[in-house]
């Protein structure tokens, strides 16, 4: 059991955020420091825990502030050895699914082609479905599916510039059969920031997707290392609405009292973890 101060703003907050959008939730990583640094624990109840994983030894997982406000509440990036796997624990890949929503907060600085979340293989370079940075760099987000075609897709607002965002992508099918028409937006600070129509590339045969990270690409090596802060991600099976999406994202943590002002509540609560 952890003990973690919040304000009693922040808490009211995280309690609003915390209560929607859990149904068809297939992964949870609310990422807190507890007992077992290197594990990852997915809160969904799907079982699909993910490992920590860091070429440094021993591993080092630093966690930070999270959003909003939490004390230890994400994990800090190194960019250089670190990442997230969760490998194996999504059959044939999220992105398989007729619909996916994944979703995250990120703060980090604007960087050249990194990546907060990927799906990959081990036995092929080719296949990937990933979330990152642009490059040139500019702080928008990267769409980058490639299969057995490529979609490359850049956010319009900025979402890497060293202070918190969230981002969620939503992807779904539209076409029927083998039609492989889908629809892609993505959200950024729970608005809409691009909307796409598209042809999903197909991920068979030696294009099948067998990784899934975050913070980085998982193929036979680890690469495109993200620097910053992920906190919260959540990875659905379906489409989230607007509404649901912009119900993930809570007031700023500059909104929340610190310890020493005047409108700051010393509430200490127990069993929140
Ligand atoms: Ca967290």
């Amino acid at each position: 059991m952890k003990t973690t101060r919040l304000t009693l703003f922040c808490l009211i907050a995280a309690l609003c955020a915390a209560a929607p959008a859990f149904a068809g939730l297939i992964a949870h990583y609310a990422i807190q420091a507890d007992d077992s640094p290197l594990v990852i624990e997915d809160l969904s109840g799907s079982g699909r825990d993910a490992a920590f994983v860091d070429t440094q030894d021993p591993p080092a997982p630093v966690y930070v502030e999270g959003y909003p406000c939490a004390e230890n509440g994400a994990l800090r990036f190194n960019g250089t050895t670190q990442h997230v796997d969760a490998s194996g624990r999504f059959g044939n890949g999220i992105y398989l699914n007729s619909a996916v929503t994944v979703a995250m907060w990120v703060k980090g600085p604007a960087q050249n082609d990194m990546r907060v979340f990927s799906e990959g293989s081990t036995a092929s370079n080719n296949p990937l479905v990933t979330i990152g940075t642009r490059s040139p760099t500019d702080g928008t987000v990267k769409l980058y599916i490639r299969g057995s075609t490529t979609v490359e897709r850049f956010s319009t607002r900025v979402a890497f510039d060293n202070t918190w965002h969230h981002i969620a992508w939503v992807d779904k099918r539209v076409g029927a059969g083998a039609n492989m028409l889908a629809q892609s937006f993505v959200y950024i600070d729970g608005v809409l920031d691009s909307a796409f129509t598209y042809v999903r590339p197909l991920f068979t045969g030696t294009n099948a997707l067998n990784t899934m990270t975050i913070g980085a690409i998982r193929r036979a090596t680890i690469s495109n290392r993200f620097t910053g802060v992920i906190d919260d991600v959540r990875i659905y099976d379906h489409a989230l609405s607007p509404e649901e999406v912009s119900a993930l994202v809570v007031p700023p943590c500059a909104g929340c009292a610190v310890q020493g002002d005047p409108d700051y509540y010393d509430t200490e609560i127990t069993g929140v973890r």
